[in-house]
């Protein structure tokens, strides 16, 4: 099949997604091409079956917005009608399938008809899609892509109690590819970051404040009360600096490394001891999900979808937002004993497991041979 597919070529969960599972879908032999406005970061386009075609917007003075969804319309049209592409996949609804649809309608025009499958991923619904100013635009969207999925039943349900919905919306899970981190790092180099009696507890995120960045701290300073310990913090966002100001106030400083965002989050994952997520809303976790195949038990709270990857008790344990007393009880449980530490590294990999991406995509795959039977 031809796949085209559409996403925000950042650091965000939806974005590598997307990334992921094109490069599945390469190695399968499908023919992907990626149409977004930068290439994605976690792209290599080594492999023969991925192309990439940029976005490329303009500026022009009178626009005091520069349209996007123009730009990205006309160019799903040429994309589509040069490689004669059978699927047209968009990550995130606003405004990918927007400007999906308009070029479903644009090709229409010319006699091409192309489904598009829409993947939600949470804050399309959750955050941002649910103002008023959207609403209308992402509703029509969803109703009118051809097959819709969602990364998780517990988003799937908030899309169905939010929006005006008449589409069914098929849960697909995210995905790891567990048979590559078996064989990506081997030797840790964990003495770069800590002494061997420190545990070394780890946050990656966009450090937006849905992330609950302030909690992590509080949650930290009270493991380093009990036993030595180093925190990772990886990603940039709006609330990295309060977060350093708050670690230098409580003074713990020294015991805080803040990275910046990386590319290397194997490396950084390979010798933590337990990954914090304690967000106020997240529609999945996929962060967490890379922290399990990483062999490294989460503490999270116990928001949207992340109940549906993080197994309580098993991978790790969950906590309603904001209690940061049982989660920092919780995560002092894990660590302290190098042979419960052990029991639950072994425990989250096995729980990531069932997130692989032989097993997640050809769900993709049958929903595309779907799409295009029923076209
Ligand atoms: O919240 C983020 O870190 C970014 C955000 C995005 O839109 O890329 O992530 C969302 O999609 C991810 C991939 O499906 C999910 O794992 C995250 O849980 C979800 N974030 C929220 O729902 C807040």
């Amino acid at each position: 099949m031809k796949i085209a597919i559409v996403c925000y070529p950042t650091f965000g969960g939806s974005g590598v997604v997307a990334t992921e599972l094109g490069i599945a879908l390469a190695k399968l032999n499908h023919e992907v091409h990626f149409i977004t406005y930068k290439q994605p970061v976690r792209l290599d386009l080594l492999n023969p079956n991925i192309h990439f075609h940029e976005v490329n917007v303009p500026t022009y003075p009178l626009f005091h917005y520069q349209p996007y969804e123009l730009a990205l319309s006309s160019k799903l049209v040429d994309t589509i009608k040069k490689y004669q592409i059978d699927v047209l996949h968009v990550h995130y609804a606003i405004p990918h399938a927007y400007a999906g649809y308009m070029a479903k309608k644009m090709l229409e025009e010319e006699g091409i008809y192309v489904p598009m499958v829409t993947t939600l991923h949470g804050t399309d619904i959750t955050l941002v899609g649910n103002h008023p100013y959207y609403k209308p635009a992402v509703t029509f969207s969803i109703n009118n892509s051809d097959i819709v999925t969602s990364v998780s039943q517990s988003l799937k349900d908030d899309t169905l109690r939010l929006f005006d919905i008449k589409k069914d919306i098929q849960v697909v899970p995210n995905f790891i590819d567990v048979g590559h981190q078996k064989t990506s790092f081997t030797d840790c180099q964990r003495e770069l970051m800590a002494s061997p009696e420190e545990r070394i507890v780890t946050h990656i995120s966009n450090f937006r404040a849905v992330k609950r960045i302030s909690d992590i701290v509080d949650i930290f300073y009270n493991i380093q009360k009990v036993m030595p310990a180093k925190l990772l913090m990886v990603g940039e966002g709006p609330e990295r600096e309060p977060a350093e100001r708050k670690c230098k106030e409580l003074g713990i400083k020294d015991k805080v490394v803040f990275f910046g965002n990386s590319n290397e989050i194997d490396k950084i994952l390979c010798f933590s001891d337990l990954f914090l997520l304690p967000s106020e809303r997240e529609s999945f976790g996929l962060a967490a999900l890379e922290a399990m195949v990483n062999k490294v038990p989460v503490i999270s709270s116990n928001a949207g979808g992340i109940p549906e990857v993080n197994n309580h008790g098993v991978s790790g344990y969950l906590s309603d937002v904001g209690n940061v007393k049982e989660m920092s009880e919780n995560a002092i449980k894990i660590l302290e004993e190098d042979i419960t530490l052990e029991i639950f590294k072994q425990q989250a990999y096995a729980e990531a497991e069932k997130f692989d991406v032989n097993q997640i995509v050809p769900k993709y795959i049958a929903l595309y041979e779907n799409a295009l039977a029923i076209s």
